[in-house]
């Protein structure tokens, strides 16, 4: 075996505490406070210590390797100066957040880490992790982290830090405000009352696909670059970073590094869920259910290019307002390409993942605007049965699927052999369908179309119907 990687971490002060030090954000966030200079990161893992003890031998360090059709280019990040783990030890989280040189708090906890109601946006108040967060001082949810930090602030005369919420949400700093209020209004309304006055929560849109690491990756990125790394992560060429300017203390130079300071992050936020995250979303499950492994075996198969492009051209575009000099036909020729680049081994397995907090934004909100115009979008539609398909939990040749998903066995339980039941049954969940699309008799009725054709021709055969405009 080769040697360990092992670098000296940064010596800037760490002005950022990241709570949720996925893959995503180190190969996203971590590089722009890295090019912008003069800042590093403590990380937080909220739940196990497996980053932590892959990063500690190596100093921190890690690669982050970007995979181009035209080959691999690693390259050494030593932005982190920590990583904490707040199960083990919740105080030194709070500390750090609460430390005078903490200007911002930066998060990627994932849809389902924000305790919130994906449908309203409105904290979950019967979360496991919340009633927990209630009751001690000790939390366990990234809400609870950032209230109990924050009223430390507020009891030691510092003021607050800026919330940087990077996760796929619509307006995410502004949900996270509310579920941040809201959870610290039922602690202490004057806590409330002085982050609303104070606080900073600029919304923020974060693109850049990062596929989950294998063990074979370690092995090729060993023999690149000649030495072993336990914790790389490998993402695309593309990146990009849109932000609200909106600080209430001081911040990197994101513009530096090629980050995009706005006053309104909206349409580049609707843009990208809607046509990035939707079209994932809407692969991921026909695309397993068709038997593809991965979003650029899903791309491979022209039946499934000709269907993505028809539903960001007759289906989603219809519904966004481009971003101030987007082309959003270019757009959609950017990710198809994104999409089959393939280097990027972006399994359609772990987009699959957690439907039940993606969708409401991603697919859900485009159908209600498109039904509410008038509009039938039978594509998204499709896409809405294939995952109902999915989390039954039994693929086409009714072999178990590995469904991951917090409300997994509640969707199960839903599916039956009659799909106008199954969609009725789907249709009750008031945490992901808008009371609109509920009442919506249209809807259902082409839903359950779609259910019906997936289930006697295939995901692929249904796709197919639907490939060319
Ligand atoms: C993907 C995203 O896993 C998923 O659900 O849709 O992680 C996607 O790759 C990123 O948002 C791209 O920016």
């Amino acid at each position: 075996m080769q040697d360990r990687l092992c670098r000296s971490p940064t010596t800037a002060p760490a002005g950022i505490v990241h709570l949720g030090l996925g893959a995503f954000f180190r190969a996203h966030g971590a590089v722009y406070v890295a090019e912008a200079g003069g800042w590093g990161i403590i990380g937080v893992s909220l739940q196990s210590p497996d980053a932590r003890d892959r990063l500690r031998p190596q100093g921190w360090a890690y690669t982050a390797l970007e995979l181009a059709p035209e080959g691999d280019r690693p390259r050494v990040m030593t932005v982190l100066c920590d990583v904490l783990v707040a199960p083990e030890n919740p105080q030194a989280v709070l500390d750090a957040m609460a430390a005078p040189d903490t200007h911002i708090v930066s998060l990627t906890v994932t849809e389902k880490g924000y305790c919130h109601e994906p449908a309203t946006g409105r904290l979950n108040r019967d979360h496991p992790r919340i009633v927990h967060d209630l009751a001690h001082p000790l939390p366990q949810s990234a809400p609870g982290f950032l209230v109990r930090a924050l009223a430390m602030r507020r009891a030691a005369g510092r003021p607050p830090f800026t919330v940087l919420c990077c996760d796929n949400l619509p307006e995410n700093g502004r949900v996270l405000r509310g579920v941040v209020l809201e959870l610290a209004g039922l602690i202490d309304p004057a806590l409330a009352d002085w982050i609303a006055a104070e606080g900073a929560f600029p919304s923020t849109m974060v693109d850049r696909i990062v596929p989950a690491i294998t063990p074979a990756d370690l092995d090729r990125l060993e023999a690149t670059c000649g030495y072993r790394d336990e914790a790389p992560v490998l993402h695309e060429p593309f990146r990009q970073w849109v932000i609200e300017d909106r600080f209430c203390g001081p911040r990197p130079a994101f513009e530096a590094a090629g980050a995009q300071l706005v006053a309104d992050v909206t349409p580049y936020e609707h843009m990208k869920l809607r046509m990035l995250n939707g079209a994932h979303s809407s692969l991921a499950y026909l695309g397993y259910l068709a038997g593809h492994q991965t979003i650029a075996d899903t791309m491979a198969d022209p039946v499934f290019t000709g269907f993505v492009r028809s539903l960001w051209h007759d289906e989603i575009i219809p519904t966004l307002t481009p971003p101030a000099g987007q082309d959003l036909g270019d757009y959609a020729k950017a990710l198809a390409l994104r999409f089959a680049n393939p280097a990027i081994r972006h399994r359609t397995w772990q987009i699959a993942m957690d439907g039940s907090q993606k969708l409401p934004q991603r697919v859900l909100a485009t159908i209600a605007e498109a039904r509410a115009a008038g509009r039938r979008v039978p594509r998204l539609t499709l896409a809405v049965a294939a995952w109902m398909r999915y989390v039954s939990g039994r693929d086409e040749q009714g072999a178990e699927i590995d469904v991951r998903d917090p409300l997994a066995a509640r969707l199960a339980a839903m599916w039956s052999d009659d799909p106008a039941c199954t969609v009725r049954e789907f249709l009750s969940l008031t945490e992901l369908f808008s009371s609109a699309l509920r009442k919506d008799a249209g809807f259902a009725a082409d839903l359950t179309g779609a259910l019906r054709a997936l289930i006697q021709q295939g995901a692929r055969a249904a796709a197919a119907g639907y490939a060319h405009g």
